[in-house]
């Protein structure tokens, strides 16, 4: 076989990523509880974009209550704590029970929490808080991000908080529910300048339509995915699974591409194009690159998704 999964990760190896974000969650880490929690609410109240959960918000909600229920009743002082405990990553009750939630849940938790602070039901970030020079340095590298890469810092700060899930004695995983795929006739069919290989299209369409086994089915059998900044997904099974927790109403808007073919019946193909999260809607659209290698029978061997380092990378297709 003349590709691993090694070599199949760097086709189109000048392909621009957002380094600047896995670069400012590396800063944020280093930084103290509070002025972790801080610099968060700062950055969500200065990008001035709304979030709308999504319709199957409300249904996971009800996963998280019970945790919501215990911050809520808590005093001030205590609620500070458990907000500083979830992002120290402290072993307690809490945040097992936190690391248990899948990443919507956990999006969905501090939404809450951040309302709940707007409205002084929970601690707020006390008036005039002043954040170490540090703490501001990282947020001035926040406010140089695009906002697409400014919601995936948040996103990612907000998945890494809460006790070590693979840890001894950890909770089992609360999987969310699953949303039925668009039924076929109100699916839409995506175009691609210069793509008609139907692998490609069909990923597209069938990831649009929360069609996830149609999805992975397209997969070779050891086939990967790499989402941005993260290590392969290598299976039928771990994709699917991925695809259930990560990916229910996405919306891929997919603009160009270019495909040629490579060693041994192989195929190399780069997309770019934006992706919507339910989050945000229409009002946030990240530049990414799929670079998909697809074996000779058509199925994909590889695809790595990119979130691109800016707009000008959406028109990079070269090849080496
Ligand atoms: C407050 C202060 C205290 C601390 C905290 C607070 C609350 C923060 C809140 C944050 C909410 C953040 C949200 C972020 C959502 C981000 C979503 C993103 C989605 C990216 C998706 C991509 C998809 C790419 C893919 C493609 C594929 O083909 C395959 C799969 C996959 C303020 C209270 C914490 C409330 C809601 C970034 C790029 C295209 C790889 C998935």
């Amino acid at each position: 076989m003349p590709y691993t999964l090694q070599s199949a990760q760097s086709i189109f190896p000048n392909t621009q990523v957002a380094n600047a974000v896995p670069d400012t969650i590396e800063q944020y880490n280093q930084l103290s509880a509070e002025d972790q929690l801080a610099l968060l609410w700062f950055a969500y109240k200065e990008m001035g974009v709304t979030i709308t959960p999504a319709a199957p918000g409300a249904a996971r909600m009800v996963l998280a209550e019970g945790l919501l229920a215990q911050i809520k009743q808590m005093p001030p002082a205590a609620q500070t704590q458990v907000m500083c405990d979830l992002t120290n990553r402290a072993d307690t009750p809490f945040c097992r029970s936190y690391a248990s939630f899948s990443m919507n849940i956990k999006l969905g938790f501090w939404y809450q929490l951040g309302e709940w602070m707007a409205q002084g039901i929970v601690a707020p970030i006390p008036e005039g808080y002043k954040p170490s020079s540090n703490a501001s340095a990282v947020l001035q590298s926040i406010r140089n991000l695009d906002p697409g890469q400014q919601i995936t810092v948040l996103r990612n700060t907000v998945v890494n908080m809460g006790y070590d899930p693979d840890a001894p004695g950890s909770y089992k995983k609360v999987e969310e529910p699953v949303a039925p795929p668009t039924a076929p006739a109100a699916r839409t069919q995506v175009t691609i300048e210069g793509i008609s290989n139907s692998t490609v299209l069909g990923y597209i369409n069938n990831m649009n339509a929360n069609d996830f086994e149609a999805a992975v089915a397209l997969f070779a059998e050891k086939g990967a995915l790499q989402p941005p900044f993260e290590k392969p997904i290598v299976g039928h099974e771990a994709i699917l699974a991925y695809m259930r927790e990560q990916c229910q109403g996405l919306k891929m808007m997919p603009e160009r591409g270019v495909a040629e073919s490579v060693e041994d019946g192989y195929t190399s193909v780069k997309v770019t194009g934006k992706v919507q999260t339910p989050w945000f809607g229409a009002s946030v659209g990240m530049n990414i690159a799929w670079r998909f290698l697809l074996d000779p029978q058509n199925k994909i061997f590889f695809v790595g998704i990119d979130l691109l380092a800016s707009p000008k990378e959406l028109l990079n297709l070269i090849s080496r």
